[in-house]
């Protein structure tokens, strides 16, 4: 159902929580408090902005990203749900990667805000486009919270069908650094990771916090821990806890990747680092008709 401004202001406008028209004229809702603000798209239910009060931006957005209805946006936190990466094996051919979840727009269930907080709930039901790659009764409710300074993201997955459903998830959070040369990511030392850039080669982590000096993408197995992005460059630290969520990816495109990807400047890989909260691979979730399973993050930030 194509919801409008009014139509969205009307039923659940209120101090701090607003829809607005984005780029491409897309909707979103705009979060305030006291502490910042966040912006979340109907499109794909995208978190592309969070900022606190007074600081540069937490999250990362392509200045070249694209707003379209069919195209995944480029930064911020794409809902990535229910395959990671290309579909394998890929029973239609040509499946999107990363699923269908952020190429769609969602529904507005209800906000809420109480003093310094700020919410705003989407939900995601099948649709002609899910029932086109994935034939599953499935229902995505995604809550989006600032608390504060502090952003809160809960993904709930609940298999509405009567068959058991098995899917990949993932937050895959782009966060904005001053250089990624000099910032590292600390919370999986001596963990086991998949080298994406190495065939998937499984490997080692020592005790260091992980620096970048080329193009990166593992995915860490069995990592329930909290993380913690060093950023000398904008002089803060970017916490990311997590709840139920068993796989941690840490990704930079680095220089070829970034020229190969259109909806991303040749100059913006220094800018960022994804650290992704997921559950996939080994760590896909399998749900009983009628179950619920809910994965969480927190990012806030100490310092600058
Ligand atoms: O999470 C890292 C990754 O899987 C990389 O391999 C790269 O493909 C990235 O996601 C971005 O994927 P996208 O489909 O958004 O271009």
């Amino acid at each position: 159902m194509q919801q409008t401004l009014d139509d969205l202001n009307g039923r659940f406008g209120k101090a701090g929580v607003s829809f607005k028209e984005g780029r491409g004229g897309m909707p979103y809702a705009n979060l305030a408090t006291g502490g910042g603000e966040v912006d979340v798209y109907l499109h794909g239910a995208h978190v592309t902005r969070f900022e606190q009060k007074g600081q540069p931006a937490v999250l990362f957005m392509s200045a070249q990203s694209l707003f379209q209805k069919d195209k995944a946006i480029r930064g911020g936190v794409p809902v990535i749900f229910p395959w990671f990466g290309p579909r394998q094996p890929d029973p239609v051919g040509k499946s999107p990667m990363h699923g269908f979840a952020r190429l769609t727009e969602w529904q507005v269930e209800s906000v809420e805000k109480q003093g310094d907080v700020a919410s705003v709930t989407l939900a995601l039901t099948p649709n002609e486009l899910s029932r086109s790659l994935w034939p599953h009764d499935f229902k995505l409710t995604y809550t989006v919270t600032l608390d504060g300074d502090v952003l809160k993201l809960d993904l709930a997955v609940t298999n509405t069908g009567a068959e058991g459903l098995a899917f990949e998830e993932a937050l895959h959070t782009y966060f904005a650094v001053g250089d990624v040369r000099h910032a590292s990511v600390e919370g999986l030392a001596h963990t086991t990771y998949l080298d994406k850039t190495d065939n998937l080669t499984e490997k080692s982590q020592d005790a260091s916090p992980i620096g970048f000096t080329g193009e990166t993408d593992r995915v860490y197995l069995a990592t329930q821990g909290t993380c913690t992005i060093n950023d000398p460059g904008l002089r803060r630290r970017i916490v990311v806890e997590k709840e139920h969520s068993d796989a941690t990816v840490v990704w930079n495109p680095w220089i070829a990747k970034a020229k190969a990807m259109v909806d991303f400047g040749d100059d913006e890989w220094p800018g960022m680092l994804c650290v992704e909260t997921c559950n996939v691979g080994p760590h896909a979730v399998t749900l009983a008709p009628g179950a619920t399973h809910s994965m969480k993050v927190r990012i806030s930030t100490i310092g600058s």
